[in-house]
């Protein structure tokens, strides 16, 4: 379990350099570019991931959920991933997503809901209007991006499936198919992936259903067809490639969690002031302003989302980390 752990978590920010980024990043184009990657049917891959299945999306920016932030590059959010189903470098989901077939894709709904179903992704892309948000996205790792995302928030989709009173968390699944995933069949997550939110935080506005990120439909390395996006929390609570939506009444176990609790926690709120057992929380490396002389900015509490503290009055949030 201990070398499990040590082996397999997630790797601190200090760890990261931005030579490692640039790195892998030149090696994949290299790759691409010399025809390397073409023998094992890669190319292909790596070719749809970045463009096929792209469609423009039509949604409205929303300045209340418009950050104040220098979007990333494109070229970033969508080459630095983290999705563990693909390989757990940061370059795998670009160049191992391309085999995730996002149509037909349907999101089976049940437990605590008056209204249990499964749902075609396209009929819940047209659930509620969809809107941009520019959400700063922060890594448990200790590296953060500013990313417009585009999608509804989903408190909308509740609403309309009608959650019985028992209804206290919701719980959110991945696809795990190892025939289109291939880093499913490592044993570094107890498949599937899981996460859950409590069901105000689930019913909280910024909690964004996600369709799309930069004006079209999502990349498959980043959770096409449908992701989570909470931006107050560490990344890792913002599921991705979602396939079943459950509500609960108990606390639902998570993926990350189960594997290892002491190092995440099932609120997993930003807080610079709450360390990892491994790693200080207290600033972040923001993608694509890795320079030489670029310090490392501050990371705020609840990633810069004050709006939401009224959800936690009480909490010691040390302890319900
Ligand atoms: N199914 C699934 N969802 C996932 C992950 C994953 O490995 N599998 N990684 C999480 C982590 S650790 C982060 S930081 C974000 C990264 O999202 P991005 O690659 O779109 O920036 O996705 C989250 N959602
Ligand atoms: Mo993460």
């Amino acid at each position: 379990m201990l070398i499990k752990r040590h082996r397999y978590t997630e790797i601190p920010g200090s760890e990261i350099t931005p030579r490692h980024m640039v790195e892998s990043r030149r090696l994949f184009m290299q790759q691409l570019a010399a025809g390397a990657l073409t023998a094992s049917g890669l190319v292909n891959n790596a070719l749809s991931a970045e463009s096929a299945a792209r469609a423009r999306l039509n949604a409205t920016a929303n300045p209340a959920f418009t950050a104040k932030d220098t979007p990333t590059k494109f070229e970033d959010a969508s080459s630095y991933n983290n999705f563990y189903e693909f390989g757990m470098d940061k370059s795998d989901p670009a160049m191992y997503a391309g085999t995730l077939k996002t149509r037909p894709w349907t999101v089976k709904i049940d437990g605590e809901v008056k209204k249990p179903q499964t749902m075609d992704i396209d009929a819940l892309m047209k659930l509620a209007p969809l809107e941009e948000r520019l959400y700063r996205l922060r890594c448990v790792e200790g590296w953060s991006m500013a990313i417009p995302w585009i999608g509804y928030s989903l408190s909308e989709l509740i609403r309309k499936l009608e959650p019985t009173g028992n209804a206290k968390f919701i719980e959110f699944t991945s696809l795990a198919d190892p025939a289109q995933m291939r880093g499913v069949g490592s044993r570094v997550l107890d498949w599937p992936y899981v996460e859950a939110l409590r069901i105000d935080e689930a019913n909280h506005p910024l909690s964004l259903l996600c369709v799309g990120m930069y004006g079209q439909t999502l990349l498959n390395q980043n959770g096409a067809p449908l992701r989570l996006v909470v931006p107050w929390k560490y990344g890792f609570k913002s599921a991705k490639s979602i396939v079943r939506i459950r509500f609960t009444e108990h606390q639902p176990k998570t993926a990350w969690n189960k594997t290892a609790p002491e190092e995440y926690g099932f609120y997993s709120n930003v807080n610079p002031e709450v360390a990892h057992p491994r790693w200080s929380q207290a600033t972040e490396r923001r993608i694509g302003e890795d320079g030489l002389f670029n310090r490392k900015r501050k990371t705020l509490m609840f990633n810069g989302y004050p709006e939401v503290a009224s959800l936690y009055s009480g909490m010691d949030l040390k302890k319900f980390f």
